[in-house]
């Protein structure tokens, strides 16, 4: 099936060989099968290819989870589109840009948010598609004509993942049909994902992390998913007994250990728990095998990358580490030039056949992340011990990552800095008991400039999760002799803040 078409041949292989397995339970509805789903998703191929896109074009989609939001994934794909998936959260002025720079032929969005998002793609064609699967996407799908499989290859773009940039704009990275198949292939062995498992699918599908590593892998092994719009600990802890498998991000693992119902009775039919896109504290990891008798995989990726480390399926799996280079993917640790030596610190640089394509139009932006020779610059700091575990102890990069959502400081600084009044601000990430950091600014403004203006200024313009939990008023921000902004000073006063949250 799909034979022209590099990523879907091999993600659809196991609905071929098993149609009538259920791929996704949904609480409330009935079971999809595999055969449906692809089903599905070659109906909204037809609507793609009749609303005009052609190969390579892009195809930006900003919608709730759902199942048919997968289709529309694998349907652009089969199209021999790009798909570009943008976080729900986002707001109208951070899609302008998204959608300015990336210049989709197709908008798929919310039917509440098609007015205001219409006007920023002028000249694609603008579906909706509401969480209950509603909308004018589906309704094309349903009298669509008949569809060819598009003939794409191995080095062809089948996603363009948005990383902001620690300085300016955010960068789309171009991942190929090769980069996500290659990984895909490598976790469901590595991981040890057959048919035979039930993965519990609670993470967001705008990131690499639901979309990629939950959905594709799941996908290739021929497994099955219980696929839930959100995290909601309950439907978690209801679902965990039918399940084999969970992937989530830290606070998944932090808050379900707050509910007395987690017990290695719940956990009985589990094999593997893994966490991923934040640190994992070892003292969750710990937590977590005292409540259920299972030891959290924990793995380190990236959206340019997909994964790269994991901690092994059935060797020693070490808390406060990220494990090893996975199998295809090299590893290196540099600092000033050089390799470091096994226990130093360095950058980790990364190369194999996961790793992508450069970023959607900005080669300077590639050539200072991306050497010539292929390896990729992640710009976090970590050890690697004689063993080859890694462990992460920071970044080079000015990043927080809260609950999971990376958040660059400086653009939220810039956004504080453009409001009238305000000199300058400093954005730090303190911990946080809930998110791992919490988002916290630090500002210098002229007297009539209130925490309250900043924060309902910020409102409009940036997504929830990079507005500030807290803002500080402040006279001046505490600077080195060469005049650079001591976020270190800063992140050292105010350390305690979440602690009692
Ligand atoms: C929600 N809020 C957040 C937040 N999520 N604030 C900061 N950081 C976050 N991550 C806001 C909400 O808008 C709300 O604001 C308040 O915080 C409380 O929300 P909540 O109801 O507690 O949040 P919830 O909806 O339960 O979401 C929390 C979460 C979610 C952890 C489940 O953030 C999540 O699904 N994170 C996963 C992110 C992910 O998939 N990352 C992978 C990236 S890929 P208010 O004021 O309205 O109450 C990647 C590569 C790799 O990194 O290696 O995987
Ligand atoms: P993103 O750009 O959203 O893909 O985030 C990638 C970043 O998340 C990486 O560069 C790391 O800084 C971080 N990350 C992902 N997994 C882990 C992990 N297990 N431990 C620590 N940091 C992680």
């Amino acid at each position: 099936m799909y034979e022209e078409n590099h990523l879907l041949t091999s993600l659809a292989h196991q609905a071929q060989q098993a149609p009538d397995r259920v791929f996704a339970r949904r609480a409330g509805l009935p079971d999809t099968s595999r055969a449906d789903l692809f089903d599905g998703a070659e109906r909204i191929a037809a609507a793609l290819l009749e609303a005009g896109l052609n190969d390579g074009d892009r195809v930006a989609v900003q919608v709730e989870k759902s199942l048919e939001a997968v289709q529309l994934y694998l349907g652009t794909v089969l199209a021999g589109g790009v798909f570009l998936p943008l976080n729900t959260a986002y707001t109208v002025s951070e899609l302008a840009y998204f959608l300015g720079d990336a210049t989709p032929s197709v908008v798929v969005c919310d039917p509440a948010k098609r007015d205001a998002i219409a006007p920023l793609a002028p000249g694609a064609h603008v579906f909706d598609l509401a969480s209950d699967g509603s909308g004018s996407l589906m309704q094309a799908a349903a009298t669509a004509g008949s569809f060819t499989t598009a003939r794409r290859g191995p080095d062809d773009l089948a996603a363009i993942l948005y990383t902001s940039g620690t300085t300016g704009r955010s960068k789309g990275a171009m991942l190929t049909h090769a980069n996500l198949l290659s990984n895909a292939e490598t976790l469901r062995d590595f991981w040890h994902f057959t048919d035979a498992d039930v993965l519990i699918h609670a993470l967001p599908i705008f990131h690499s992390h639901g979309l990629f590593v939950a959905t594709n892998t799941a996908l290739l092994a021929g497994a099955a998913v219980i696929f839930m719009p959100g995290f909601d600990p309950e439907a978690i802890l209801d679902a965990m007994p039918e399940a084999t498998a969970m992937m989530g991000v830290p606070t998944f693992y932090t808050r379900l250990l707050q509910n007395t119902r987690l017990t290695p009775q719940t956990a009985r039919n589990m094999r593997l728990f893994i966490s991923g896109s934040a640190p994992l504290l070892a003292e969750t990891h710990r937590q977590w095998e005292a409540a259920t008798g299972h030891r959290i995989l924990e793995r380190y990726g990236m959206t340019e990358t997909n994964m790269n480390t994991s901690n092994p399926y059935e060797g020693e799996r070490r808390a406060g580490t990220v494990g090893l280079p996975l199998p295809g993917v090299e590893l290196r640790i540099m600092a000033d030039g050089a390799e470091v030596a096994p226990g130093d610190i360095g950058v980790i640089e990364v190369r194999g056949p996961n790793v992508f394509k450069g970023y959607w139009q900005m080669p300077e932006k590639t050539a200072e992340e991306l050497r010539p020779d292929g390896w990729l610059i992640t710009g976090d700091l970590a050890v690697q011990d004689a063993d080859g575990y890694v462990s992460i102890v920071g970044r080079a990069k000015d990043l927080i990552i809260s609950g999971g959502y990376n958040v660059y400081p400086k653009e939220v600084e810039e956004a504080i800095d453009d409001l009238e009044g305000v000199e300058e601000s400093a954005v730090i990430g303190l911990p946080h008991p809930d998110f791992g950091e919490g988002v916290v600014a630090v500002v210098v403004a002229n007297g009539a400039v209130t925490e309250a203006d900043i924060a309902g200024a910020l409102a409009h313009c940036l997504a929830k999760f990079k507005q500030p939990k807290h803002i500080f008023m402040v006279d001046e921000l505490p600077r080195n002799a060469m005049g650079k902004v001591q976020k270190k000073e800063l992140r050292d006063r105010y350390a305690g803040l979440f602690a009692t949250q």
